[in-house]
């Protein structure tokens, strides 16, 4: 199974005996006060469910906190040459785990793909919209390719992506129309910015393969540790 599986699991029965202790405790208080006044019995038995929830609630609070206690991978990444910069992405290349299936938006506007590089996960959908006064004609010749026809102005088509992979977005319409839509194995990865920077949030913690995708140059990957609630910086240059 997986890291974030198991994480789950393991926080369930440390939130049951904080409950179940709970629940005894205003069991017994009700016995003890059994030949109390009314009105002081209902005002204990309140503050009894009161503190019950208090305590299912930091239950449910630290259960969450624990969960989410992934690692953080950080860094510049050197392009060379800079021009190729805008087209990098920086990814795990495994990383074990079920991931529900997510929902995007690539957008056309200003005969341009918004997004210019959209990161999904396999099994995500893509809905494609078209803020233009003209049509588009949305494709792609990579892997398996697809092609969603030629659609107007606040129209909408989706594509389901089953299988990691980049798969350059064009139009045929408008040949300089080019926008890459990058299918990761999982979600942790990320667009460098205009100073090369990239921060992957959240990792599960694990050894990994860290890699980059540049549309035009190559990066050796490097193999990388994450620790919970920890951060690892790594550097990454990319060339011919
Ligand atoms: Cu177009």
């Amino acid at each position: 199974m997986t890291h974030l599986g198991n994480s789950a699991l393991n926080v369930k029965p440390k939130a049951r005996p904080a409950q179940t202790k709970a629940m005894n405790q205003e069991e017994h208080d009700s016995h003890a006060d059994g030949t109390d006044q009314k009105g002081y019995h209902l005002m204990n038995r309140h503050a009894s469910s009161g503190l019950r929830l208090l305590a299912s609630g930091l239950a449910l609070a630290l259960g969450s906190t624990a969960r989410a206690e992934g690692g953080t991978i950080s860094g510049t990444v050197d392009v060379q040459p800079a021009k190729y910069l805008a087209e990098t992405v920086v990814y795990l290349k495994a990383v074990p785990g079920a991931y529900k299936p997510g929902e995007h938006q690539m957008d056309q506007k200003g005969m341009t793909f918004i997004p210019h590089i959209l990161l999904v996960t396999q099994g995500d959908t893509v809905k494609f919209l078209n803020h233009d006064n003209l049509a588009h004609n949305v494709y792609s010749p990579d892997n398996e390719g697809y092609n969603l026809g030629s659609f107007k102005e606040n129209e909408v088509r989706t594509h389901t992506f089953a299988k990691p992979g980049v798969y350059s977005q064009l139009c045929s319409i408008h040949p300089e129309m080019l926008g890459y839509v990058f299918v990761g194995q999982n979600p942790y990865a990320a667009v460098v910015d205009k100073k090369g920077k990239y921060v992957i949030k959240n990792v599960p913690p694990g050894n990994y393969q860290l890699a980059v995708w540049n549309s035009k140059l190559k990066a050796p990957e490097k193999a990388v540790t994450v620790t919970a609630a920890k951060a690892v910086e790594e550097n990454l240059t990319v060339k011919r």
